[in-house]
């Protein structure tokens, strides 16, 4: 079902002045810059590499509200790693498969992600105290 590692998720306070910090530091780019109403965040995508199964990145995020995931996040916890997203070919068959596994799957149906891609959650303390993401990539 997973197929590679497609992003990690930073949360932090300030987007433009983090995003500066990893270009300065790794010399990365970033290859977009949205809002994502539905999630609450406003988010940045770094390109890592080109691996032969596609680019993986690091999604830095600012929340938009501070009651929302990455909101609550950061008053919980302050800035860090916040989840981890994985790469699948067919994201509602991954669902639909999950859904007889035990865990909890936050999203029933895929939501709207970063660049066009498909996305769906799974909670983190299911999996290792973890926040998971599943990524089919457009
Ligand atoms: C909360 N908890 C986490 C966590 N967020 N643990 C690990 N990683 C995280 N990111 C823990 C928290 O410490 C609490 O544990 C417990 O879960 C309940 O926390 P809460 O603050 O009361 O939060 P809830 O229950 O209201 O919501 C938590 C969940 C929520 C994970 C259900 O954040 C959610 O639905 N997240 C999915 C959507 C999301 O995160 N969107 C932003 C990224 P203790 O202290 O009680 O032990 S958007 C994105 O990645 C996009 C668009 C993309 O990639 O394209
Ligand atoms: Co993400």
């Amino acid at each position: 079902m997973l197929e590679r590692i497609d992003h990690i998720g930073i949360a932090c306070h300030d987007l433009d002045a983090t995003i500066a910090r990893y270009e300065a530091v790794f010399g990365v780019r970033v290859a977009s810059r949205e809002v994502i109403e539905e999630q609450g965040v406003r988010e940045a995508m770094l390109r890592v590499a080109d691996a032969p199964g596609g680019a993986s990145w690091i999604q830095l995020l600012e929340p938009l509200r501070p009651d929302s995931p990455v909101g609550k996040f950061l008053a919980r916890r302050g800035e860090g790693l916040h989840h981890v997203g994985y790469g699948v070919a067919d994201i509602s068959a991954a669902l639909a498969e999950l859904g007889t596994r035990d865990v909890r799957v936050l999203d029933e149906r895929p939501r709207h992600g970063s660049m066009g891609a498909s996305i769906a959650f799974l909670h983190p303390k299911d999996l290792g105290g973890v926040l998971t993401e599943l990524v089919q990539a457009r």
